[in-house]
């Protein structure tokens, strides 16, 4: 087997959960800018990764629009340009914890990272192609192509895709830059989307085509994979695709079965975050959830993008093994929740779990 080929010389620092196609978790207990490296931010693809020439470059807007476009690499790059900040998280971040346990990539606490984006606000594309007034759905199309590899597979090879509520365009930047460099290929060189506060698979990478339609989408990434059942309004089972990122906390130091020593203080450090509500509070408790502590946010509240926090922890001179658990609140008093909630099935990994260090 060869050895040489996971991902690019630049992600040596990340954690392997798959090889084939690449899986890299950022180590979480690394944690300590605002914005994550480019070569430690978490990587997840589904397909091998592919090599696209920013020379013959083409992003295809059509569908409902008045004026279908096909705009190259050069283009794009000379259309104004918006940066922001937007922290992308997978809808299975975490599910390493669950038990029993589930199928999918193992990831633990790092399937998360926060970047600064650049690119052209899609509204700005829109406005060019002209938008049909009945249209209800964009449909981000990507060029990567493979066949899932869980139950139920497609009839044959597919290519990623995936659709956003057209009220949520506002937030989307068509991103061609990461943190100031030019977007690496694991990133989706030379385009990808990037929605704002949306579980990360809505952010397509490798992106050429954007359909407007005037039809919901209900291809397989957002039914089969990346959706739950629920009920619609005749009590009848249907799928619904993931869409943002619920309220969550999580510590990422210490690690899960640290030795810390007793009697000291240990400084406990972690991010929060949510959509499009801001993060308001975050507490700690170091027996179980029984007792808890307001931490200390670092950075600004803002929507879409993580709060770090920390927490001196007087550590007990008792020596034993210590539960500790993070919780957050937003802006309208929503809570992070204590429990799995099992509709998702392996994915929204957000409630608070226990994080259990041993005191020596
Ligand atoms: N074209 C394409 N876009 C994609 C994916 C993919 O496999 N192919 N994976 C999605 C998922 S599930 C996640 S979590 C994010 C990960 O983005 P990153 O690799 O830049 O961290 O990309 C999303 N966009
Ligand atoms: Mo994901």
């Amino acid at each position: 087997m060869s050895t040489a080929t996971i991902g690019s010389e630049s992600n040596i620092g990340l954690t392997i959960r798959e090889r084939d196609p690449l899986n890299l978790e950022y180590p979480f207990d690394q944690l300590d800018e605002f914005l994550t490296p480019n070569d430690l931010f978490y990587i997840r693809c589904h397909f091998k990764a592919p090599v696209l020439d920013c020379h013959d470059y083409k992003l295809s807007i059509y569908g409902a629009v008045e004026t279908p476009l096909k705009i190259s690499y050069e283009e794009l790059l000379a259309m104004p340009c918006v940066t922001k900040p937007a922290t992308l998280e997978c809808a299975g971040n975490g599910r390493i914890f669950l038990v029993p346990q589930v199928r999918g990539a193992q990831w633990q606490l790092g399937a998360v990272s926060t970047a600064q984006w650049t690119g052209v606000p899609l509204t700005a594309l829109l406005e060019k192609a002209g938008v049909d007034p009945h249209a209800c759905e964009i449909l981000f199309e990507a060029c990567d192509i493979g066949t899932p590899k869980e139950e139920p597979i497609p009839p044959g090879e597919i290519r990623y895709a995936r659709s956003l509520d057209i009220a949520k365009a506002k937030d989307v930047v068509i991103a061609y830059q990461m943190n100031g460099e030019e977007l690496p290929l694991d990133h989706g060189f030379p385009m990808r989307a990037i929605v704002p506060g949306h579980y990360a698979m809505a952010s397509v990478k490798w992106l050429t085509g954007i359909r407007i339609l005037t039809e919901p989408f209900t291809g397989y990434w957002q039914t089969s994979d990346y959706g739950y059942w629920d009920f619609d309004e005749n009590n009848n089972p249907m799928r619904r695709a993931l869409g943002p990122m619920p309220l969550k906390s999580a510590i990422a130091r210490p690690r899960t079965r640290e030795f810390i020593p007793a009697g000291e203080s240990y400084r406990v450090f972690g991010a929060a975050w949510g959509s499009e509500t801001f993060v308001e509070q975050v507490e700690l408790s170091a027996d179980d959830g029984k007792t808890w502590n307001p931490v200390t946010l670092i950075d600004e509240a803002q929507p879409f993008v993580w709060r770090r926090w920390k927490f001196d922890w007087k550590v007990p001179a008792e020596k034993g093994t210590y539960i500790l658990k993070s919780r957050a609140t937003d802006g309208q008093g929503n809570v992070q929740p204590d429990h799995y909630d099992k509709r998702f099935g392996t994915y929204v990994i957000h409630h608070t779990f226990g994080i259990e260090v041993i005191v020596r």
